[in-house]
């Protein structure tokens, strides 16, 4: 393939951001290249690709780059075609799963609320400043619940009885797969089965997936780079 056909991904092993646009990418078939990113000493290409956020992920296609985790995932689906969809085709389904993506993207009084981040902070504060970041993301899991509920119950299936794998088992994987690290670094269950059955199941049933178990995030890097990281926070703090 000559290099400007080629398709690069500038991204990092441990960022869920970053797992979505590789599964995306997998799920259709696209082959590329991975570049990996280290975020404490940015290369000079991720910071000429990106220079607003100078973050990753950034995909390049004919030497084109692009940024944003969903903005990648938008163009992944309106270019390959010919692989399997990651959007419903019926318009109003469509519509809502695009709502419960933009919930992934939740912004509320001009602050961004991701899941990863009270996931990222719970795992490195204590005290009042982790129970914040651990009700706040309950309070989110309890709507996703929720909303998954009403959405699939209309649409008379489980998420385990779709087809495809779409852009919610993408985004509900990525950010969640690794909740078990998550809760072994905060000392306290988030996705609990009891109260998330739905999202629970669901996980576990991607995990069985063959695309995503090679994805899959390494348990003991993921849980040695929190520890270290929450360390270090805790001692600046
Ligand atoms: N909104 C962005 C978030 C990307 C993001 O936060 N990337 C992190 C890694 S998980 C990063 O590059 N951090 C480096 C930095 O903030 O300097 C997306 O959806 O792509």
């Amino acid at each position: 393939m000559a290099e400007e056909h080629r398709v690069t991904l500038h991204g990092m092993w441990a960022s869920s951001f970053c797992k979505r646009v590789e599964v995306a990418l997998k799920i259709k078939g696209i082959p590329y290249k991975h570049v990996e990113e280290d975020l404490m000493n940015k290369s000079p290409l991720l910071l000429q690709y990106n220079p607003v956020y100078k973050k990753v992920p950034v995909l390049v296609h004919h030497g084109r780059p692009l940024s944003e985790s969903l903005v990648i995932l938008e163009y992944i689906e309106e270019t390959w075609r010919n692989g399997p969809m990651l959007l419903p085709e019926d318009p109003f389904k469509r519509a809502q799963v695009r709502f419960w993506v933009n919930f992934f993207q939740q912004v509320k009084f001009s602050q961004v609320q991701l899941f990863e981040n009270n996931i990222f902070y719970a795992t490195i504060t204590d005290g009042e400043e982790q129970e914040k970041n651990i009700k706040e993301l309950h309070e989110k899991l309890r709507l996703l619940e929720d909303g998954m509920n009403d959405y699939y119950v209309s649409n008379g299936k489980t998420p385990n009885e779709r087809g495809n794998l779409g852009v919610l088992d993408i985004l509900v994987w990525s950010t969640f797969a690794p909740h078990i690290v998550y809760e072994e670094v905060i000392g306290t269950k988030i996705v609990d089965p009891e109260k998330y059955p739905l999202i629970f199941s669901w996980i576990a049933a991607l995990d069985k997936v063959p695309v995503l178990k090679e994805l899959g995030y390494p348990h003991e890097k993921l849980l040695a780079l929190l520890l270290s990281v929450r360390n270090t926070m805790l001692k600046t703090s």
